[in-house]
């Protein structure tokens, strides 16, 4: 039987889509709340120093849509795709959308370099976040809005990348105070995932390392 660890923090969004991913799939998984990305070990399972990293066996997976991908490879079923290709690429670039673009720009780091490093001061620091983040949701709202048929999800009648992007990042917004009042889509999906076991576990706050 497979070994599976999952390197991350209670707060790190990119390792909660992970933890929603083996939630989903039902995969018991050894859950390490890493204290500092920096340190020697870690470097050494993730050179990016970035959470999270899935550990399988003796490997180590790092970038979240990598691991998520590599757990569809290997345990397929529940899938986390939906099974019509165009679909299933559209599943792929929302969660894209929202992992390589919006995250990307408005992660801890790039916040920390553009206020510590670059003196920009906080206020023009959350106008980047609230900027980026409302460019991509609202692309992101329009991408649904414009779907074929109506899905309970984003682009299935069943949790997929998509939705496993979404929620984590809806709850970084909310944490920065954007207005989400203009994503009614978005924000009704979020509630039906809102329920579901495998998001409620993978919360930050149901995790070890939790600190408010
Ligand atoms: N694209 C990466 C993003 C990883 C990332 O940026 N992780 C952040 C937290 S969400 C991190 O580890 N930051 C370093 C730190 O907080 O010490 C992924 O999806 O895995």
């Amino acid at each position: 039987m497979m070994r599976l660890k999952l390197y991350s923090a209670a707060q790190n969004s990119a390792g909660e889509r992970v933890r929603i991913a083996l939630n989903l799939k039902g995969l018991e998984f050894e859950y390490v709340p890493v204290s500092k990305t920096t340190s020697p070990d870690y470097i050494l399972r993730n050179p990016q120093a970035l959470m999270p990293t899935l550990e399988v066996d003796d490997v180590n997976i790092t970038q979240s849509l990598a691991a998520i991908e590599y757990l569809e490879d290997r345990f397929p079923n529940p899938t986390l795709l939906p099974a019509d290709p165009v679909l299933k690429a559209h599943s792929r670039s929302f969660a894209l959308a929202v992992c390589a673009e919006l995250h990307a720009l408005t992660v801890r780091r790039v916040r920390k370099y553009l206020l510590a490093d670059m003196k920009v001061g906080e206020a023009k620091v959350d106008a980047w976040y609230a900027r980026w983040t409302h460019v991509t949701l609202s692309a992101l709202e329009t991408r649904l809005a414009d779907r074929q048929s109506e899905t309970e999800f984003c682009f299935a009648d069943f949790p997929t990348l998509a939705d496993i992007a979404l929620v984590p990042q809806l709850a970084n917004a909310r944490r920065f105070k954007c207005d989400l009042s203009g994503f009614p889509i978005m924000r009704e999906i979020e509630a039906r995932c809102a329920v579901l076991p495998a998001f409620v576990k993978a919360r930050p706050e149901k995790q070890i390392d939790y600190k408010p």
